[in-house]
């Protein structure tokens, strides 16, 4: 099938679940087009049938605002007909979804058929989406989409709280690359990061606000002051600056290693203890996954999709979000017994095949198939 995939291509859960499923549709003899405004982050490799297509905006004085939907409505409009692409898969439903059913529109006045399948992420939802501002208009395009699918149940259940919503809506979970994932013989390399003595706990994320990043530091400083331990903070954003300072408002900067977007996320995983990600409110938490698929526990808030991936008392342990005093406790309940670290390693890892890649891809490929057939009916 030839598929065109519209993403955002930074970092961040919804535009890395997009580029994971184009990579693993082309490897299962799918062609490919990434249609969005810079090549994806994970997207290193472009192969026969992997193509990427950049959406570009002119800057005009005019404009306080580049029409950037305007410009990825043609791009689309051009791209199916030059490509011959059969469907259309956008992930984020601003303005994706939106951008979307206007090209499908300007094709059907050629004579051309585009089905729309739209994948809502979460804040395209919960936080953006649902502002008086876009909310008609998400309505809207979820609405005209020829398939809906949501990363969790919990989604699923703020979509139709939230908006106005006629279609039906499939749960199809985010997933794991679980040989990506397999930590084989990493301990050696370990000592760059921390001391064989020292637990290592880490967080990922794009420090916005939603990911609650005061509290990743608090939990970490009732952490060490128990145990030696460093926290590892991957990504970039507007919190990370505020996050620097509360570490030496705390007198703990020495133990706090701030990366930036590295591209060692894997390795990091690898040596992780522990994972934090105590969001206000989380789809799915998809970083939690890739840290339970490299055999790390997570220690999360309770939060939208979050129960639906971390597992209370086996792969960790949720707690009501701003409940630092619970996290902590449940933290050291792990960290400081050898033996019970190493059983909720193992099941985290265990738990993680829930979401196998090889078991999920297949779910969006029997949408696709179910909406070209009843599109073509129609
Ligand atoms: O978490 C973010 O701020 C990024 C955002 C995105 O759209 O890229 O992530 C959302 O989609 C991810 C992939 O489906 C989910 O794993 C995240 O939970 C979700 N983020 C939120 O709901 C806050």
């Amino acid at each position: 099938m030839k598929i065109g995939i519209v993403c955002y291509p930074t970092y961040g859960g919804s535009g890395v679940v997009a580029t994971e499923l184009g990579i693993e549709l082309s490897k299962r003899g799918h062609e490919i087009h990434f249609i969005t405004y810079k090549q994806p982050v994970r997207l290193e490799l472009l192969t026969h049938n992997v193509h990427f297509h950049e959406v570009t905006v002119p800057e005009y004085p005019l404009f306080h605002y580049q029409p950037y939907e305007l410009a990825l409505s043609s791009k689309l409009v051009d791209m199916v007909k030059l490509h011959k692409i059969e469907l259309l898969h956008v992930h984020y439903a601003i303005p994706h979804a939106y951008a979307g059913y206007m090209a499908k529109k300007m094709l059907q006045e050629e004579g051309i058929f585009l089905p729309i399948v739209t994948t809502l992420h979460g804040t395209d939802i919960t936080l953006v989406g649902s502002h008086p501002f876009y909310k008609s208009a998400v309505t809207f395009s979820i609405n005209k989409s020829d398939a809906v699918t949501s990363v969790s149940q919990s989604l699923k259940d703020d979509t139709l709280r939230l908006f106005d919503i006629h279609n039906d809506i499939k749960v199809v979970p985010n997933f794991i690359d679980l040989d990506k994932h397999f930590c084989e013989e990493v301990g050696c390399k370990r000592a760059t990061l921390a001391h064989d003595n020292e637990r290592i706990v880490t967080h990922i994320s794009n420090f916005r606000k939603v990911k609650q990043i005061p509290d990743v530091i608090k939990v970490f400083y009732g952490i060490q002051k128990e145990m030696p331990a460093k926290l590892m903070m991957i990504g970039e954003g507007p919190e990370k600056e505020p996050a620097e300072a509360l570490c030496r408002e705390l007198g703990i900067e020495e133990q706090v290693v701030f990366f930036g977007n590295s591209v060692e996320l894997d390795k990091i995983l690898c040596y992780s203890d522990l994972f934090l990600l105590p969001s206000i409110t989380e789809s799915f938490g998809l970083a939690a996954l890739e840290a339970m698929a490299s055999s790390t526990p997570v220690i999360s808030s309770n939060t939208g999709g979050i129960p639906e991936v971390n597992e209370h008392g086996k792969t960790g342990y949720l707690s009501k979000v701003n409940d630092v005093d619970d996290m902590v406790k449940n933290a050291l309940s792990i960290l400081k017994d050898d033996v019970v670290l190493r059983q909720f390693k193992k099941q985290a890892r265990e738990s993680s095949k829930r979401f196998d890649i090889h078991a999920i891809v297949p779910q969006y490929e029997k949408i696709y198939q179910e909406t070209l057939k009843k599109c073509l009916v129609l």
